[in-house]
């Protein structure tokens, strides 16, 4: 593996921030949910070691970004040391400087390069209808080049892919009723291409900034986490949402809101779907912990293979 002396200038800079210091952050975490008592320990034995940083190639399809910006909301650690002491970020097209055929050639060069010892992180479906078209990465010579083409030369070459958000875990928004453009998540194309690099689903639309990063640092310390069914690491995806409510009690109860405006019951009767979906914000929480979807409205089930069609209409008892 290159140095870190060999990679781009870019990657070199310093945030400022010392290792110490950044230790301090994360075990100050540890007591409460942050990056969660299973993950903290694995970040810190993997800094306490001198993790080698590893390079991270981030590719964009059918998504909104709000997977890269969930990301950017990081807390703790702060995304500037995940990207510059855990990882090296050699493609990214929403927060990278190089543009053009420079960075396109940089992906295929560091694809080549690191061979079987670098990750995909793909974020936004793949969608394979009419070649592919409905979504150009970049250029090379005049010659356009597909998401569909990008997976099929450089997957097969990764360690590991990362499918992050519903869209890139299970196809998400750009594949529900009505889908043109063929839209398809990670897993499923690589099934369809015979390419048997190891995935990992990180669903969510968008997914929590912990489960990113949680599941990035596990993946480079332990290697694959245990997943479940649907391809999710258990560490976050394996309670189910309704069994382990705050609300529960009101539940059993018979207490439910009938408005969104009624904040104190339980949202089964307003459409919330936490019996059938499987994820640990109710104890995470978003937004640095402040609240989480059944607060203010219900969950949606946006972690859930067949969302959205399959949890729709969102505000209707299922
Ligand atoms: Fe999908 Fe990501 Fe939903 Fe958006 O880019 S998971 S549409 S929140 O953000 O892909
Ligand atoms: Fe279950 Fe939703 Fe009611 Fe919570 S608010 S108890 S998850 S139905
Ligand atoms: Fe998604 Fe439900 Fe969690 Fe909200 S509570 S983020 S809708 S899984």
């Amino acid at each position: 593996m290159k140095d870190e002396q060999q990679l781009p200038e870019a990657q070199q800079k310093k945030t400022g921030v010392s290792r110490r210091s950044f230790l301090k952050t994360v075990t100050g975490t540890a007591a409460g949910i942050g990056i969660s008592q299973m993950v903290n320990p694995a970040l810190i034995l993997a800094l306490e070691k001198g993790l080698t940083r590893h390079p991270v190639l981030w590719i964009q399809g059918q998504g909104c970004t709000g997977c890269s910006v969930t990301l950017l909301n990081s807390t703790s650690p702060p995304i500037a040391d995940i990207l510059l002491k855990v990882i090296s970020l050699q493609f990214n097209p929403t927060v990278m400087a190089s543009e053009g055929e420079m960075a396109m050639e940089n992906l295929y060069a560091v694809a080549e390069e690191y061979k079987g010892r670098f990750s995909i992180v793909v974020e936004g479906a793949i969608p394979v209808a009419e070649d592919g078209k409905y979504c150009i990465i970049g250029e090379i010579g005049h010659k356009e080049i597909t998401m569909v083409d990008i997976m099929k030369e450089i997957g097969p070459k990764a360690g590991s892919v990362l499918a992050i958000g519903t869209c890139a875990a299970y196809g998400g928004i750009p594949a529900a009723k009505g889908n043109v453009t063929g839209a398809t998540g990670v897993m499923d194309f690589f099934q369809a291409e015979g390419i048997k690099t190891p995935v990992v689903n990180i669903p969510g639309c968008p997914p929590h900034p912990d489960w990113i990063v949680g599941s990035l640092v596990y993946l480079l310390e332990k290697g694959i986490p245990e997943l479940d069914e649907s391809g999710r690491p258990t560490l976050f995806f394996g309670e189910n949402i309704h069994d382990n409510c705050p609300k529960l009690a009101l539940y059993d109860n018979g207490e439910l809101s009938a408005t969104l405006s009624d904040p104190k019951g339980c949202r089964m009767d307003i459409g919330c779907k936490g019996p059938t979906t499987y994820a640990d914000c109710y104890k995470r929480k978003w937004n640095g912990g402040v609240n989480w979807c059944v607060d203010n409205a219900v969950c949606i089930g946006c972690v859930e293979p067949g969302f959205p069609d399959g949890t729709s209409p969102f505000y209707e008892p299922a």
